[in-house]
């Protein structure tokens, strides 16, 4: 990552006028800078997404004391000599504070023990189904925090949490069907720390939409004094996706936000949770990379990355949003043109996907293709149309597999390093375009021709994402 010296403009104008200023002045004059600054690096925006209908955290005052606190600068809220000097230094343009956003500490609950209260049901599931679901978004926090959660049943608890639909007089309307789905308030007496569902939604504690454990742990992050968060692999992220709520890990963006708050549990194993992959990291390393009509798909982890010829940017997804059956960590994919089909492989698995759908009836074995019962995983698969043949890479070894005949061709597997000359280490991705094998190992790819049988070019593995 590139380090930008980005308000180099201004520099001249400050160290020139600053001395003399008083305070307030040095605000007036230099808010311009703070703005830009914030934005740029602690996500203030311009344009405020209420939580309930309060404020959260996202002023300028509000921010600029975080950037104080996190270069330990007195903590004013207001610009000063100090705080100028640190916005003036030449920086990398890396969040100080990953992609989260929260409230300031002081406007956190100032208690450990927290109680709630379930005031109604809804009619969409069973009582106790409610009730698990509940207690299981709690836990969500309680892991990873000192904070501790009890349900209490006839008194006024922190966190009341009722479903209502329409206008349930808060000031805060729902809207119906789909959009808003619940809302929390801020850390409080009274409406503070209250979550409400929106009735008009189907709650569910299943993977059909929507589920109530996520949205719940989802808004008890707002009760706890988050705000959204930019990651979009984060709980925090403020659009719902459909992701299996039973192997839901709690991002590691949410546990660096919600222990900036409340610092960690003071269970033994530090708990630590999944990242969200960058398009620009350039040590990125791919699980697998196919073709699909014309796209393009990259796999990692639980997400893929899916880029159009046409657009400049790829978009990051969840696996689990398009093919809610799949896995995540998918080891091989290729596109079978013919088929119009792409096959996706795990372990010994693999599912046949006919654009957003998972064909009928699988997964199947990869022992079915030919495969030897040594054979554990596939690293890498690769459909060249002209031949109609699909290759499959293992360790150092490939198959060729007959697509026509739907059989394991005679003669292999073969050496990887002896028929493409140039390739050596493990393969972890490959796919193949205009004559062309493009072979994924570490964070490198190779652009292998197939014509003059040697590598062409080196680049790094992201460099069709359009960083
Ligand atoms: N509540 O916390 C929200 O974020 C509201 C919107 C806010 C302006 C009152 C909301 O219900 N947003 C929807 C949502 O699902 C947006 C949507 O995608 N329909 N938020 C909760 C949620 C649940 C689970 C977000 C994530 C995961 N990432
Ligand atoms: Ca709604
Ligand atoms: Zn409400
Ligand atoms: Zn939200």
């Amino acid at each position: 990552m590139n380090c930008i010296p980005f308000i180099l403009l201004l520099c001249a104008a400050i160290s020139y006028a600053f001395p003399a200023v008083r305070e307030s002045k040095l605000e007036e004059k230099y808010g311009q800078l703070a703005e830009k600054y914030l934005k740029r690096f602690y996500d203030l925006k311009t344009e405020v997404v209420p939580v309930g209908r309060k404020k959260n955290g996202n002023s300028l005052a509000e921010k600029l004391k975080q950037m104080q606190e996190f270069f330990g600068l007195n903590v004013t809220g207001k610009m000063n000599q100090a705080t100028i000097e640190m916005m003036e230094k030449p920086r990398c343009g890396v969040n100080d504070i990953g992609h989260y956003n929260t409230i300031p500490k002081s406007s956190a609950w100032q208690k450990t023990d927290l109680t709630y209260r379930i005031l109604n049901f809804t009619p969409d599931m069973a009582q106790a189904d409610v009730e698990r679901s509940i207690k299981r978004a709690f836990k969500v926090w309680s892991d990873v925090t000192p904070l501790k959660f009890t349900r209490i049943y006839n008194e006024m608890s922190d966190i009341e949490i009722s479903f209502a639909a329409g206008d349930h007089s808060d000031n805060s309307p729902f809207d119906g069907p789909d959009g808003i789905l619940a809302h929390a308030f801020q850390p409080g007496k009274g409406i503070g720390g209250d979550t409400h569902f929106d009735e008009d939604e189907t709650w569910t504690n299943s993977q059909r939409t929507y589920n109530l454990f996520l949205v719940a742990a989802h808004e008890f992050g707002h009760s706890l004094g988050l705000s959204h968060s930019n990651d979009p692999g984060a709980l925090m992220y403020p659009t719902y996706s459909s992701t299996d709520p039973n192997q839901f890990h709690l991002p590691q963006d949410d546990i660096n936000a919600i222990q900036y708050l409340y610092g960690e549990s003071s269970n033994p194993v530090v708990p630590t949770g999944p990242t969200t992959p960058s398009k620009c990291d350039s040590n990125t390393v791919f699980d697998a990379v196919t073709t699909l009509r014309g796209e393009m798909f990259f796999f990692i982890n639980r997400f893929f990355w899916r880029k159009h010829p046409q657009a400049p940017e790829a978009e990051l997804h969840y696996i689990q949003s398009f093919w809610p059956s799949l896995p995540a960590g998918i080891q091989a994919a290729y596109e079978n043109p013919i088929k119009d089909e792409v096959v996706v492989f795990k372990g010994s698995k693999y599912w046949a996907l006919n654009g957003f759908d998972v064909v009928q009836g699988y997964p199947h074995n990869i022992y079915k293709l030919g495969f030897p019962r040594t054979v554990k995983a596939i690293d890498a698969a690769v459909h060249i149309e002209d031949l109609e043949k699909t290759y499959f890479f293992v360790a150092d070894k490939y198959w060729s597999y007959d697509e026509e005949r739907q059989t394991m061709d005679t003669g292999f597997p073969r050496l990887i390093a002896e028929d493409f000359p140039g390739i050596s280490g493990k393969v972890h991705a490959t796919f193949y375009s205009k004559g062309f094998l493009y072979f994924f190992s570490g964070k490198w790819q190779f652009e292998y021709s197939i014509r003059s049988k040697r590598v062409m070019r080196v680049l790094r593995s992201n460099s069709w994402l359009g960083c």
